[in-house]
């Protein structure tokens, strides 16, 4: 779906017009790949709309920053502020939000030692990621023929602009196969994470999610599920995964900021029970959160006005 435009773009300390949001051609970032940025979503909620765990994933922002070496000019508080004010200046209710900090116009060239730091948060309107019965119907995955990306190689723990071309890869080749989604495995084999979301499997009543080890994001909505999945008095646990496991599964969800919780309903043409209580039970409990009806969990809402 194409881009749905909003007026504003936050762009190294001030809001300028969408269609001024330019970038030059020779722009780092562009062509290698050296950028870090967030996913985040605001939700509606009765006091207005509020950014879900912002400042967790601006804090990752800069941990990622931290792993590829890159300094961003700002605090986190600075880029927590900007956001805040990007969303209220949409005049939407709720929207995707996208922080990007990349290697700018200046210089070209692999060392990026003299690079400086540009930083911009955009937002738009981003609609059901897997799909709008994504939650009730379940998506159909497939296992990669890529693996995910190494530690040594581009470390999947930083959310780097070029460790996606990994993820586009897998995305297209499921799409072109007739499937909803592409499930990573490590390269020693283990279950990683899906193209932009992590995945969870209950197995013998206990749900399980693979440890960043295994090439993970360390996801915010990951975090958020296994604290709601453990207030609902369930087992959760961070373990590694087979590729069987997922086979032999009692349900399957995965969940990231742009998909939520979308149920899986088959992995590799066999079919697993699908939606899932626990699946159901937690998705329900997220709804709320995000949108700031249930108390527990408030304080993951940060206005943005
Ligand atoms: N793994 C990957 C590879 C990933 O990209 C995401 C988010 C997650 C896990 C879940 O992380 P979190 O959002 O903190 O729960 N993917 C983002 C980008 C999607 C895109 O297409 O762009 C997102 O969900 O916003």
């Amino acid at each position: 779906m194409p881009i749905q435009p909003t007026p504003k773009i936050w762009m190294n300390g001030e809001l300028v017009d969408w269609d001024k949001a330019q970038i030059h051609l020779l722009t780092h970032t562009l062509h290698y790949g050296t950028g870090v940025f967030e996913g985040i979503r605001a939700y509606e909620t009765a006091e207005g709309p509020a950014v879900f765990r912002l400042t967790d994933h601006i804090v990752r922002l800069f941990r990622s920053a931290q792993i590829l070496g890159m300094e961003i000019p700002y605090t986190v508080d600075e880029i927590v502020q900007a956001t805040k004010e990007t969303v209220a200046s949409t005049g939407l209710p709720g929207c995707y939000v996208r922080p990007i900090a990349y290697y700018g116009y200046g210089e070209m060239g692999l060392n990026t030692l003299p690079c400086k730091t540009d930083v911009a948060v955009a937002c738009w309107p981003w609609g059901a990621y897997l799909g709008d019965d994504a939650l009730t119907k379940g998506v159909r995955m497939k296992v990669s023929s890529w693996t995910r990306h190494d530690h040594n190689t581009m470390p999947p723990a930083a959310k780097t602009t070029g460790n996606y071309v990994n993820s586009s890869l897998a995305k297209v080749e499921a799409l072109k196969a007739g499937y909803d989604e592409a499930i990573m495995l490590a390269p020693n084999g283990l279950v990683a994470e899906c193209t932009g979301e992590n995945i969870f499997a209950v197995r013998n009543g206990i749900i399980i999610t693979p440890p960043l080890s295994a090439g993970a994001l360390e996801g915010i909505t990951q975090h958020s599920v296994m604290t709601i999945a453990r207030d609902l008095g369930y087992d959760v646990r961070v373990d590694n995964l087979a590729r069987s496991d997922l086979y032999v599964a009692e349900e399957v969800f995965v969940c990231g900021t742009a998909a939520e919780i979308s149920s899986v309903n088959s992995i590799d043409d066999r079919q697993v029970p699908c939606p899932g209580p626990m699946t159901q039970a937690i998705a329900e409990v997220y709804a709320a959160a995000v949108r700031g009806k249930d108390d527990r969990y408030r304080h993951w809402c940060e206005l943005a006005v």
